[in-house]
């Protein structure tokens, strides 16, 4: 039942709608395309958190803030070489195909027929 025409009126709608168009944009899904994450290695030798699930074209960011270097090595080809990150330093990648990409510490992790114990990631991308 909407009785004032007036400029109040109008305003007051208008603000109401800003309000909900808010709350649409706010409630998008944090794993919408285009979206960075952010995984750091632990001092207990650790991807942290070591699972991901994302969406494709979304940016993982891996960080060390640990006084010792790790690589980040790709055992299913999401990389084309390993990268190593020295301590304080960070690197990315953009995932831009679906599938599941795991990845592991060489210094700090072992993989034997396939299976990964140690310093072990895995990002998922849908
Ligand atoms: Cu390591």
């Amino acid at each position: 039942m909407e009785q004032t025409i007036g400029r109040r009126g109008l305003t007051a709608r208008r603000f109401l709608s800003a309000v909900v168009l808010a709350g649409v944009l706010v409630a998008l899904p944090a794993t919408s395309e285009g979206a960075t994450f952010r995984v750091h290695a632990t001092s207990e030798r650790e991807w942290k958190p070591d699972s991901l699930h994302i969406a494709k074209g979304s940016k993982v960011v891996w960080k060390n803030p640990t006084g010792s270097k790790h690589t980040l090595t790709a055992y299913k080809g999401a990389w084309h070489k390993d990268v190593t990150l020295s301590p304080g330093s960070r690197t990315h990648f953009v995932f831009k195909k679906r599938g599941t990409y795991k990845y592991r510490c060489t210094i700090h992790s072992t993989l034997s027929q396939g299976v990964c114990s140690g310093m072990c990631g895995k990002v998922q991308v849908n």
